[in-house]
């Protein structure tokens, strides 16, 4: 395997493969999720959920429901109304006439779709309150759904019929120079291709369902919201909006978190219900999500159709590239629905070295099926999929192999820092470099070889070899960046570095980590800084009263924004403990060195005093320098000052067999360059986790509704979420172009492999068919749409008719 050098600061600690120490406590079975938590006199909240994707709602009989044995209340949206300060929030209205309907934690008049809350009840367990759900009759005079993207354009039929349309809003980015560029471009191109994608709505299924703790405290109106969450701070602030909490009164605690893959990033009704019934009551309300219910009542994810169009001159380059993009909201907005498209429109244009002729416009709009929001990539794994597999496409059109394409478009190392045709500016890349690791790992001209002998006529199991390379725009954000999108929040993150008196280290991090182990990266972060043991930190996040300030997991912004700042408050606080050293060593504060560790007078290293001696010092405050407060802590509120650009390249290698539509994944290579790694180990298992769940969009997971917007995949059964013994061999190479960005060097992987994933396998697929006249290949790519896409390019004529 080609690996380049792992860049390291310091001891050595970052860089190297420390063992995660988050795990012990997962893997026995000691941690404790929210719903493992003992709370004496909760009541159980249960949600009576629509049966219907679009209905009037004409009566609700509540009374059967409230009799019941163990019962303490039943609510209806109208009972609950005045507990609403504000509509659920949305934070990022993308335009300023975007339509968002209001939109409350339970129905009132009408439902949206199949799962919209339209009751509660409070009762004495879980079973009781679902029981008594059972119990509660409601009368509902249903109407026709909205359930395809197209039809929702043309408004047959209104969702919200009072907005008079199902468009939310249109979004384009053309800038300034772009403007008549772009036709000219194509009206003068060599070639161009027209293709179009579709992104099926993808369910999370995130391994632990959500789940909600609310405790009132017994005096004052303070309440403690325990949730499974991903954004306890961005919650703690919607919440006080949205209920008219005051803000100082509310702590906000994400306990263990089973995995989120963005659908833990946003403000649920359930939170929302359960802190309000509790301060109604003042009693703890308590809600365990099923698991059927979290296919319809958590966010789901992508949902797009794609129009793509390239336009290229001779020689292949590149030269103009209209996106058109029709994005599906569900009902309503969640916290960053509207968004989720615009984190993919500065991507389309991927790798490449495409001048300033890119014309972008996407509309959102309104479905009868759950709302969607951020899943693992959010925008950036549609718009790399739209690119790469037009690339393909542009390939076959022009007669040349599809990475000599890539290559001949590539943004060249001396390029950067450079300015895309979006306006953002890549701080640094070298995607040849990638491209070359992942080309050798998978023997690519070997591979070649094979194909022309395997795939000839009559062969019924055929090779393909996929290609997808990648740029990532992550570590979100600036903040100025996200004010210039209308969105309501900012791009920062906090860290606390407080070294204890007996040299142990507690670092309070704004970040919230759910499977990405923060605990492990930041400690290594603070031991290589500090010249300490990682087992001597101790990583404190995810409650806002310990770590109020903070900004959450997203976006791969945890390592390049909050990681970044745990280092910079580590700086600080060494500034501060060289001032008392200075002071103690009777030395001038310029003349001393941090090492290892101790502060040494520079070119004298055997007049040292070792931090532990400092951390002590000040702890008894008994000589400190005049005016210096006794503490040895630093905090730091750190806002990058650009995205992080992680890229790679990703190979993929299947074998169709053309007579059952089956897929076999032979090998699997990627390449992510994310800059310095902390933590090879951790990089290598985010990967693995996103690779398989690029994967699994490519062969296997589609929310499928019916016309009447009932999901037909709400279980594991039927949704098919690729087990261990699905995983193909996956083979890691890794490229290493630190950032210019940030001290550390590091950018973001949470979603890499998410976003190199599905392009590169459905690109192997539809190179494996290609000689068989398929051009495109839906995804999932179950064995039956491949069978179909033979059939369709062969002709065949099947029992069912010509497919
Ligand atoms: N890392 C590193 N060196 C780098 C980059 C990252 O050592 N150059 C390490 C970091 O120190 C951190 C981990 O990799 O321990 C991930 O860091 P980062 O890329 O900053 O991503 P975040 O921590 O912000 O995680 C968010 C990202 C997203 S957006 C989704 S979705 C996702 C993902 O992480 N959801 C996950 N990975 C997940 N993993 C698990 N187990 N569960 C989820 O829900």
């Amino acid at each position: 395997m080609t690996i380049t050098e792992d860049p390291s600061t310091g001891t050595g600690v970052i860089g190297s493969r420390l063992l995660r120490k988050e795990d012990p406590v997962l893997l026995t079975g000691e941690a404790v999720f929210t719903n493992d938590m003992k709370v004496p006199g909760a009541f159980h909240l249960a949600v009576l959920r629509s049966p219907y994707a679009h209905a009037t709602i004409v009566s609700i009989d509540t009374s059967a429901a409230a009799e019941m044995p163990g019962v303490r209340a039943v609510y209806t949206g109208a009972d609950l109304a005045d507990l609403w300060a504000a509509p659920m929030p949305c934070a990022w209205a993308v335009t300023e006439d975007m339509l968002n309907p209001p939109h409350h934690p339970i129905a009132t008049d009408a439902v949206n779709f199949v799962g919209d809350g339209v009751a509660v009840v409070l009762a004495d367990s879980d079973a009781i309150a679902h029981d008594a759900i059972d119990a509660i009759d409601v009368t509902y005079d249903p109407s026709d759904a909205v359930t395809d993207l197209e039809d929702a354009l043309s408004d047959r039929v209104l969702v919200h019929s009072d907005l008079g349309t199902n468009t939310s809003y249109t979004w384009n980015l053309l800038i300034e120079e772009t403007d008549g560029a772009v036709q000219r471009a194509f009206d003068k191109a060599a070639h161009t291709v027209s293709e179009r994608y579709v992104q099926q709505r993808l369910i999370p299924m995130a391994m632990e369902p959500r789940a909600v703790v609310a405790i009132p405290q017994p005096f004052g109106g303070d309440i403690t919201l325990y949730t499974s969450t991903q954004i306890p701070h961005v919650l703690k602030v919607m919440i006080a909006v949205t209920l008219g909490v005051p803000e100082h009164q509310l702590r906000v605690v994400a306990p263990a978190v089973g995995g989120g893959f963005g659908s833990k990033l946003d403000v649920y009704a359930e939170e929302l219900l359960c802190v309000a019934l509790s301060r109604k009551h003042g009693v703890p309300i308590r809600w365990n999500e099923t698991r059927s219910e979290n296919a319809v009542a958590t966010i789901q994810g992508r949902g797009q159709i794609q129009r793509m169009e390239l336009a290229a001159d001779a020689n292949g380059k590149l030269t103009a590239m209209r996106v058109r993009l029709t994005a599906d909201m569900g009902a309503y907005m969640q916290l960053i629905t509207p968004g989720i498209p615009l984190l993919g429109a500065f991507l389309y244009a991927g790798v490449y070295d495409l001048p300033k002729a890119y014309d972008f416009s996407c509309t959102g709009v309104f479905t009868n099926l759950t709302p969607t929001d951020a899943y693992r990539g959010a925008g950036r794994p549609e718009a790399t999929y739209a690119i790469e597999r037009a690339m393909d496409a542009l390939a076959t059109e022009i007669g040349i192999d599809p990475l000599e394409l890539r290559r001949r478009n590539f943004i060249q190392p001396e390029q950067f820092p450079y300015e895309a045709c979006t306006g953002l500016v890549y701080d640094s890349g070298d995607h040849d470099k990638a491209a070359t690791i992942a080309a050798d790992l998978i023997d690519y001209q070997a591979v070649r070889a094979r194909q022309a002998t395997q795939n000839v006529a009559g062969s019924t199991r055929r090779l393909g070899l996929g290609v997808s390379t990648y740029f990532e725009m992550c570590g979100l954000a600036p903040s100025r960046v996200l004010a210039s999108l209308n969105y309501s929040a900012g791009g920062w993150e906090a860290a606390t570095v407080r070294i204890l008196p007996t040299a142990k280290v507690q670092v309070v991090t704004g970040t919230s980590p759910h499977g990405q182990g923060h605990e492990t990266s930041w400690s290594m972060i603070v031991a290589d800084k500090l010249g300490i043991d990682p087992a001597d930190v101790d990583v404190l996040h995810s409650d806002t009263t310990i770590a109020p300030l903070g900004m959450d997991t997203y976006g791969s912004r945890s390592l390049p924004v909050g990681g970044v700042a745990v280092s910079m408050a580590c700086d600080k606080v060494i500034e501060k403990a060289k001032q008392i050293a200075a002071h103690q060593m009777e030395a001038n504060v310029d003349d001393l060195e941090f090492v290892d560790g101790e502060f040494r007078v520079t070119g004298t290293p055997s007049k040292s005093t070792p931090l532990a001696a400092i951390a002590f010092a000040a702890f008894t405050a008994h000589d400190l320098p005049d005016g210096l407060e006794p503490n040895l802590e630093a905090q730091v509120t750190y806002d990058p000052p650009n995205f992080s650009w992680p890229f790679g390249t990703h190979m993929c290698l299947v074998e169709v067999d053309t007579e059952t539509g089956d897929v076999d994944v032979l090998q699997y290579v990627a390449v992510d360059d994310c800059g310095n790694q902390v933590n090879p180990l951790i990089v290598e298992g985010q990967v693995h986790g996103g690779v398989i769940q690029g994967l699994a969009q490519a062969l296997y997971e589609g929310a499928d509704y019916d016309t009447d917007g009932n999901l037909r995949t709400s279980t594991l059964a039927d949704y098919l979420v690729p087990a261990a013994s699905d995983v193909p061999p996956i083979t890691l190479g890794r490229s290493v172009t630190p950032s210019p960005t940030n001290s550390l060097g590091v950018k973001g992987v949470g979603e890499a492999g998410t976003i190199g994933a599905a392009p590169a396998v459905m690109n192997a697929i539809v190179d494996a068919l290609s000689g068989l006249g398929v051009r495109d290949v839906a995804m999932p790519a179950s064995p039956n749409t491949i069978w179909n896409a033979v059939a369709s390019a062969q002709s065949i004529t099947t029992p069912g008719g010509t497919q």
